[in-house]
């Protein structure tokens, strides 16, 4: 709606929308090699996840290829995958984590 600022001016077209930032899946992808033990216990570090919920999530990355492991924002998903990705490395497991845009 129209607003006044003030000094009796009128401010038109004032914004009453409030765009929502657009959301990134986080996608845990399976390998042959990386322990079943070292998956859950990234998805409990860096997800928050508790154990029961990270190992049902770990099973279905086995079991199905992937998994979304949450959705967030762009600057919180690359942070994410990032934490995981030198994680994994560090660990010397070939473990896979990308982002992908919602629609
Ligand atoms: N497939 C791996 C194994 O059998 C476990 C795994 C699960 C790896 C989820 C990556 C992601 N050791």
């Amino acid at each position: 709606p129209d607003g006044e600022d003030g000094d009796g001016a009128v401010v038109l077209e004032t914004r009453t929308k409030t765009k929502r930032p657009p959301l990134y899946k986080v996608l845990l992808l399976n390998d042959d090699y990386t322990p079943m033990e070292f998956v859950v216990h990234v998805l409990e570090r860096f997800f928050g996840m508790s154990h029961a919920q990270a190992f049902e999530i770990m099973l279905t990355v086995h079991q199905r290829g992937l998994a979304v492991v949450g959705v967030f924002t762009h600057e919180i998903a690359e942070t994410k995958v990032g934490q995981v990705m030198d994680f994994a490395r560090r660990h010397q497991h070939p473990l896979q984590c990308t982002m992908e845009k919602e629609d």
